[in-house]
């Protein structure tokens, strides 16, 4: 008999979204829908993933397989992964609207009850996959916004403030899977537990360390920098200067997968940024699927998250639906330092 004890009232995703939505306004249960869709669609994009990276190994060694072959296995991954993540959305009955990174244009879904359409949905089904055959971590980002029936043009219902979001989360597809969930009442982490198949609420209450000396930015677009971003990032490197008060000399940590990176500064704390440059004049990560999802997320844990000028991301409204954004987010301690230098 195993000496460990077993833990024989876990949490799962279903029970916990049920249990929290007793304190939620829409008690119609249209967000419960909407969140076991979600869930259906990180499991079967991760599966999906493990099995191709197997097969992508497997490829690997067989010398007829060409490098352009195993490109295209990657690349499908993106379209199978946007196409699992659309019919999940399509199929739930909850959603009018889906924005994906993957489609150019908006997708609207016709429903049998207009009235149960009540979400708008945007995502990014792989973020990252560039890294994927270099077996990086890559994720799932989504933002959540509820439709206004009184609003005619459909796409006013995303090109909106990041207030408006109702909920927002990112599945990180690492060693585990994990999820990380806000409905705007603070962050919980969620494991996926293969064998039951069910995501288990491991890190209830995740909050952001104040302070951490770790900042994570691609240092190679120094030159392409406004000067006094790469000034800024010089101060944090020099131990002698002020924005070293006390603290232990910072590390750098830059992954090249926004997932990836975000997930460690939850954990570790630090400061992560994708500032604009001569090459990305509105910075390269887009707005409503990776930088208003990830500040809501950092915000609801107790960090801040802002873009090249000091405005909150979540103050930001977009024009288009593929809007990009400067950003740096993660710890109070280190955004309020980047705030302090540039005010
Ligand atoms: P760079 C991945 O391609 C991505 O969209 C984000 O996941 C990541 O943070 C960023 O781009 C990395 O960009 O220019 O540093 O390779």
């Amino acid at each position: 008999n195993s000496s460990e004890a077993i833990n024989t009232d876990i949490v799962t995703l279903p029970r916990f979204i049920l249990e929290s939505q007793q304190q939620f306004k829409q008690a119609r249960g249209n967000l419960t829908l909407l969140l076991n869709a979600l869930q259906f669609a990180f499991k079967f994009i991760s599966q999906t993933i493990r099995k191709a990276e197997l097969v992508n190994l497997i490829n690997l060694h067989n010398s007829s397989i060409t490098i352009n072959a195993t490109g295209d296995v990657q690349k499908k991954l993106d379209i199978i992964s946007d196409e699992i993540f659309l019919n999940a959305m399509k199929s739930c009955g909850v959603v009018k609207i889906l924005v994906s990174e993957e489609q150019e244009d908006l997708i609207v879904f016709q429903g049998n009850n207009i009235n149960d359409q009540t979400y708008a949905v945007c995502c990014d089904p792989i973020d990252g996959s560039s890294n994927l055959d270099a077996g990086v971590a890559v994720g799932t980002i989504v933002s959540i916004f509820k439709i206004d029936p009184n609003v005619k043009d459909l796409k006013q219902n995303v090109l909106r403030s990041g207030n408006d979001m109702v909920a927002a989360c990112y599945a990180m597809y690492g060693a585990s899977t994990h999820l990380f969930l806000t409905f705007g009442q603070g962050v919980d982490g969620f494991t996926l537990d293969n064998n039951l198949g069910e995501f288990i609420l491991t890190q209830p209450n995740l909050r952001i360390p104040q302070q951490r000396s770790i900042y994570s930015i691609n240092e190679g677009n120094t030159f392409n920098w406004d000067p006094k971003i790469s000034k800024f990032i010089d101060l944090l490197k020099n131990p002698q200067s002020e924005m070293n008060n006390n603290c232990v000399p910072y590390s750098a940590r830059y992954i090249g997968s926004m997932v990836a990176d975000v997930h460690r500064t939850f954990l570790y704390g630090g400061l992560f940024s994708y500032p604009c440059d001569k090459k990305n004049k509105n910075g390269k990560l887009r707005l409503l699927y990776e930088a208003f999802p990830m500040a809501f997320l950092v915000e609801q844990a107790g960090g801040k998250a802002v873009n090249d000028f000091g405005e909150r991301i979540m103050d930001l409204k977009p024009k288009h639906i593929h809007d990009k954004s400067s950003i740096w987010l993660g710890s109070t301690e280190e955004i309020n330092k980047f705030l302090t230098y540039i005010a």
